[in-house]
């Protein structure tokens, strides 16, 4: 007798664009941002209640609102750490985060280290603007040195963070950036990044329209992105996507900087592997607490 395969569900980007209307300025980035989700999601093909959705506070922040997902618009900074506990819970989830710069590379800068070392099978989306947007325009990790904003009144003395290099030198084995300009490379990049098994990193030069620096918008950036593909970069060379991330804030790389082709276990899948050993060992658990006693 044969068996008919099952109809697997096929979901189209609208299916994950919610009924709730952005309210960011219009020309910001993040408009193209939360498009490129819609389009990387689809091609993934989970449903919309298999997918957890973790930000932190901002403008960039509001977006897993204007997703179908399950979303929670956290606590500034603190994404990271409440969407590595989501995924430990329940790692049949599909597990984004998404935020500023500020939220990821202020305030929750000392959370990225953590979640790439540990490695949870999770998707990291910073929607990078050089500015806190949602605040009115006060300086932030990344904003250009010298940049005249309402806390530099005379320029900028701070060196900005690099966070591809950021990233790169604490060990993150999936790093690419993207543009809203370029629409259909910015949903590659992030569906590349949601099926890499691992931390996955997507940086994305956002434009802030009206609180950013002069001349930030979507439009200049067709202008000057360059992709990494059009250079014969080789993501597999973690050396090379070193040097070329040093390049962050003077060229516009768009692509994959770095793709581990051999990803280490993640957290989650060896913690599930843990308890099913020990699950074999079938321990009563009025005795687990026994095992702390000292011998
Ligand atoms: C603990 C805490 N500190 C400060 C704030 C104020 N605050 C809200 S959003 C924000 C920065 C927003 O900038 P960014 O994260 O880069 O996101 P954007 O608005 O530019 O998208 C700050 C400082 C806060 N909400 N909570
Ligand atoms: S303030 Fe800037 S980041 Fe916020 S919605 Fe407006 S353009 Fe976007």
């Amino acid at each position: 007798m044969t068996t008919t395969p099952p109809i697997l569900p096929t979901y189209q980007a609208k299916d994950f664009k919610s009924d709730l209307k952005p309210i960011w300025c219009p020309g910001c980035g993040d408009f193209g941002v939360v498009q490129g989700i819609y389009r990387a999601l689809a091609s993934v093909g989970r449903a919309p209640h298999d997918i957890a959705f973790i930000s932190g506070i901002g403008c960039s922040s509001r977006i897993p609102g204007y997703t179908t997902a399950y979303g929670f618009n956290s606590v500034h900074g603190r994404a990271l750490p409440i969407a590595q506990g989501i995924k430990l819970a329940n790692p049949d989830l599909l597990v984004l985060v998404a935020g500023g710069d500020g939220d990821g590379f202020s305030i929750g800068g000392g959370h990225v280290p953590h979640a790439i070392r540990r490695t949870l099978d999770i998707t990291y989306i910073v929607m990078d603007n050089q500015i806190y947007g949602l605040t009115k325009g006060q300086l932030s990790p990344t904003s250009k040195r010298g940049l005249k904003t309402v806390t530099s009144e005379y320029g900028s003395l701070e060196a900005p963070v690099n966070p591809l290099l950021y990233v790169l030198a604490y060990g993150a084995n999936f790093v690419a950036q993207g543009t809203p300009a370029d629409m259909a490379g910015l949903a590659d990049v992030i569906e590349q990044a949601i099926r890499y098994p691992g931390f996955s990193f997507v940086n994305v030069q956002s434009p802030c329209v009206t609180f950013g620096m002069e001349g930030q918008q979507v439009k200049a950036h067709r202008a000057t992105m360059k992709t990494l593909a059009s250079i014969n970069h080789d993501p597999a060379n973690r050396l090379a996507a070193m040097d070329l991330a040093q390049q962050y804030g003077q060229s516009l790389h768009t692509g994959v900087f770095y793709k581990n082709p051999d990803p280490p276990p993640t957290l989650d899948g060896q913690v599930r592997e843990r308890q099913r050993q020990l699950a074999e060992k079938a321990i009563p658990r009025e005795r687990i607490l026994d095992m702390f006693v000292q011998k």
